[in-house]
């Protein structure tokens, strides 16, 4: 460990504040050098408060999304064991897109600060707020068929929501497929690209964008209305370090799962997390509108949608909560 890395370090592990005068005798380093460093680390964002007379105190809840910063609570085998943090890049899926052509490592995570150019599903943009939320993409080759990959999308979007219990208490609901919600408003979503050819994966860019520590000013004006974060739920600023490591460990274990038992297994979950089963709905594909009621989910993670024609079961496309009541119940 470099001296920077053990002050780091010393002021994790510290409760109160941390003198200047011990760090420099601890490490055998100047005072002058524990300050430059400490200044060092306040420049890569971290919030250490010099307390006259006391010392450094580190908060430990507004940490960068460094890598020393991560894997200090990460609990997984595999994933996020490889990661690239960045300050800021236009979409942490081009990255994964780019790292794939020469990186072959299962569970791969690119996160990133800030994009400049993030994106939803069918090229919609995805505001990503530097410094507030966790933008992230996973590079995963579990081992399935391309047509068992659809419910992936679902089994992360439970991951993520687990996590966020875990680490916060907030009960999160999951809009198929792919939206995360907190009393109707968006908390963040997923966004799921399948590198494959007919016969086998290649990769799957699991794509999480999570509104974490924004106040409603730090969303663009055209979203404020309908976007929420955990910190608007939540009085203390949530350590995304943290947060990011336990949805490492939700997704490892879900994906293992998935991987040996298929979709069925989180079919009951994913219900509990639902907010629209025996609900009625507008649902709107590439090819067509269609109305009905929200009765379920089957195996594949297809949303099941009893319509007056009966029972029709959805692959894609995005859904509402209609607004007039239906002829044929
Ligand atoms: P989506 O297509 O379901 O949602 C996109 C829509 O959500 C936008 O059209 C806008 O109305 C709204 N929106 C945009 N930004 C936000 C936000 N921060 N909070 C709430 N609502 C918003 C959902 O797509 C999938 C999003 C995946 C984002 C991740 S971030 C890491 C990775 N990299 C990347 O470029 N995308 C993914």
């Amino acid at each position: 460990m470099t001296p920077k890395q053990q002050i780091l370090e010393t002021l994790r592990l510290a409760t109160e504040p941390i003198s200047g005068e011990q760090l420099s005798s601890e490490l055998s380093i100047s005072r002058t050098m524990v300050w430059k460093h400490v200044q060092s680390l306040i420049e890569e964002g971290y919030a250490i408060e010099a307390i006259r007379k006391k010392g450094y105190l580190l908060n430990k809840a507004q940490q960068p999304l460094s890598a020393e910063s991560i894997k200090q609570y990460l609990h997984t085998e595999k994933y996020a064991r490889q990661l690239v943090s960045l300050d800021s890049c236009t979409s942490t899926q081009k990255v994964a897109n780019e790292w794939l052509l020469t990186n072959s490592y299962d569970g791969l995570l690119i996160v990133s600060e800030e994009q400049t150019d993030g994106k939803g599903r069918l090229n919609r943009s995805w505001n990503s707020t530097k410094g507030k939320g966790l933008w992230m993409s996973w590079v995963i080759k579990p081992n399935i068929l391309p047509h068992e990959s659809p419910p992936v999308t679902l089994v992360a979007a439970l991951a993520v929501a687990k996590a966020i219990q875990k680490i916060t208490s907030i009960q999160v609901d999951i809009k198929w497929p792919n939206d995360l919600l907190i009393d109707g408003k968006k908390l963040g979503g997923i966004l799921t690209e399948l590198q494959s050819t007919p016969e086998q994966i290649e990769a799957i860019i699991v794509g999480i964008g999570l509104n974490v520590n924004h106040q409603l000013e730090d969303f663009e004006p055209s979203i404020q209305q309908f976007a929420t974060s955990l910190a608007l739920h939540q009085e203390t600023v949530i350590n995304r370090p943290e947060l990011l490591a336990e949805i490492a460990y939700q997704l490892e274990h879900a994906i293992q799962q998935f991987e040996a038992e298929g979709f069925a297994p989180f079919r009951e979950q994913w219900t509990q997390h639902s907010q629209m089963i025996g609900k009625e709905i507008t649902a709107q594909t590439v090819r067509e509108t269609i109305e009905g009621v929200a009765v379920g989910i089957n195996e594949y993670g297809a949303l099941l949608v009893e319509t007056s024609g009966g029972v029709i079961p959805l692959f894609s496309g995005d859904v509402t909560l209609s607004k007039r009541k239906l002829d044929f119940k």
